[in-house]
Formats: structure tokens, sequence, C-alpha cells
């Protein structure tokens, strides 16, 4: 098998933390091709890769002849040019969230690859591929807790980048709740409702932070979030399913715990969502480079997964103004797109 050449358009944080994992704990695949807006940032990674070059324009990228695949890591307001490129070369693509920046691009770029009539898109939730959530969502699907009725979650991060505002909390931070939803109940979600606790006063002037979001799934199921992203504590992310016959909960961040001295305790913080996720995001890598191989060329977040994520956020933020709750407006292929199997 020779290894899949990828491209990787974005080398900020999450691209040039996909660089390093496709580089150096990836099997079957290596760095053919980085880009970046920072073109000298671009061209000091691949210096470093070798069989690597950087190449300045990102639809060069995916469209140069030495690139089977391409994974996304440029920001959101560029996703839907670079998919519909992916979509024209017939690249198989790992996109980083969002789908696109709204609802309506995010419908287009889905219908555009269910007319090719093959998968080509995969969407970076990560959080699937974290054993934790695995082990929570077999435990669902076993049935041990009978039927789920609500889920508790907490979405600390300790702190995030000066571009964040308040709708970002709901876009770039819910947004990982609104999947999970998804993907560990089954079902699609019917409303959302955004409230607004008192604010931080460490939070930046007028980003409401923190907020609890309410969703409300189809057949009536009930999930809160807690969103904190100014904590300057640590990364915290819980979830607790609640059942008929009991529930679970994961996220507790127990690793060793040492005692030491007089009087204290206590073990180590996790400091942000690469070191959290850091083993979920190889899961994820190395089985969409597998599924490219095998042809099947996702195995995870769809694009109706991306969209029908992207019309529940948008209901969220026109909460965020409003305090009520907004229904949620889902196109009807995405329940047909779930019947297809095409979910992960
Ligand atoms: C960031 O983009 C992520 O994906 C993290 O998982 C999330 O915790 C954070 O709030 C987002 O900004």
């Amino acid at each position: 098998m020779t290894d899949l050449r990828i491209a990787v358009l974005g080398v900020g944080v999450m691209g040039a933390d996909h660089v390093a994992r496709i580089t150096s704990r990836i099997s079957g695949a290596r760095v053919a091709v980085v880009n970046d807006h920072l073109v000298e940032k671009a061209e000091q990674l691949a210096a470093s890769i070798p069989g690597c070059s950087a190449v300045a324009d990102p639809l060069d990228a995916i469209a140069d002849a030495d690139v089977d695949a391409v994974v996304l890591a440029t920001p959101g307001g560029t996703h839907e040019e670079q998919l519909l490129a992916c979509l024209d070369q017939r690249k198989p693509v790992m996109c980083e969230k969002p789908l696109t920046t709204d609802v309506s691009t995010s419908l287009e770029i889905a219908r555009r690859e269910a007319d090719l009539g093959r998968p080509l898109i995969q969407v970076g939730f990560m959080r699937r591929f974290d054993d934790e959530y695995v082990r929570l969502k077999a435990l669902l699907d076993g049935g041990e807790l009978g039927n789920p009725l609500m889920m508790h979650c907490v979405h600390r991060n300790p702190g995030v980048p000066a571009y964040f505002d308040s709708s970002l909390i709901v876009k770039d931070s819910l947004v990982h709740e609104v999947d999970i939803t998804r993907y560990l109940f089954g079902e699609e979600i019917a409303s959302v409702q955004i409230i607004k606790p008192t604010s931080n006063p460490g939070a930046p002037n007028g980003v409401v932070d923190p907020q609890i979001a309410i969703l409300r799934t189809v057949s009536g199921r009930h999930v809160d979030v807690e969103l904190f992203v100014t904590t300057g504590v640590a990364y915290e992310v819980r979830t607790e399913v609640v059942g008929e016959h009991g529930s679970a909960i994961i996220g507790l961040d127990v690793g060793l715990i040492r005692k030491k001295g007089p009087g204290s305790w206590g073990g180590t913080l996790t400091p942000g969502f690469r070191e959290r996720f850091g083993p979920a995001y190889d899961t994820e890598i190395q089985r969409w480079v597998d599924a490219v191989h095998s042809g099947t060329n996702v195995c995870g977040p769809t694009a109706w997964d991306g969209y029908a994520a992207a019309a529940v956020c948008a209901a969220g933020v026109e909460s965020l103004e409003t305090g009520l709750p907004v229904d949620v407006q889902l196109a009807d292929e995405v329940t047909s797109a779930e019947q297809r199997g095409v979910r992960g």
C-alpha cells in the first residue's frame, strides 16, 4: 500500500497538530503539501518534512496532482470554496468544524456531495473518537441505562482567543455538545435556548460568558450545557447521561491522584483541548486515512452532520439575542441521509 499523499491547508494550531500526527504517528499517509496564508510559515514547515512542499494558493494545493486527500484546518470562512474545490476534484477531505460558517452554504455543500453519489467529506467532530464517549455510546446502545432521559454537560475552557465573541461560544464550543447529543441519542435537536447568568468579570467586554444552553430533542429529551470559556483554570468537558435505570458520567479528569506534604493531595489539570482529545484526534485521522485507502472515504461525522450542527447553532445564536427557545429548521434530507446509513 503506498502512502496517502495529504495536503494540510492551514497550519496554525489544529493544522500544525495534524501535520505532526500524520508525520509521526499515523500509518499509511504522509504530508505531501502544506499551505497557509502565512506563506513563510508553510515553507518553514515543509522544509522540515521529507518530500513535502509548500503551495501558496489553497486551491492549487487541492488540485495538485501529487495530492490524494485534503485536511482542511483553515478558518471557517474559507471552507465553502475549498470544500467545493475538493468535491470538483473528487478528493476526500477531513474538514475541521465548522463545515461552513452559515446554514445555507452548509446545506449547499451537503447537497453537492450527495449529487456526486459518494461521500467525500468528513467533519472533524473528534469527540466521537474519544474512548470515553465511545464507551458511553456503547453503554447507551446496549440499553443498560434504559431509555436515556437527560444529559448534563459542562464545557469549560481556561481561555479563548481574542476574536471570540458571544456567538462563537455557541458556534465553536457548544457545537461539540450539539454533535455529541445527536450522536449519543441518535435523534435531531428540535429547539435551543440560551440562558445568560451573571457574566464573569474576567470575560472580555461585551462577551456573554458563561452561558447555559438548553437543548430539547425531537422526542423530548433534555440536555443542559454549562459553557464557560474564560475560567482561567483548566479544560473541563464533562458529560452525564441520566436514564431510566441509572446514570453514567465521563470527563472527571481522574488520572493519577497524588498525596504529598502535610494536608495536600490532588492530580493534574488538563490545560487544553489538544491534550484532552489528543488520542481522539489520532484515532480520527488514522481511521480516516484507512477509510480513504479502502474507498469508503468517510468513517465519522458527515457533511449532513456538519449541516445539522450549523442549523442547531444558528437557532442558538438567535436565542442568544432573545433568551427564548428557538426551533431548529432542518432540511428533509437530514433524515434520509441518516437512513442511508452515512452517519458515523
Ligand atoms: C475549540 O475550537 C474546540 O474545538 C474546543 O474543543 C472547544 O472546547 C473550544 O471551546 C473551541 O473554541
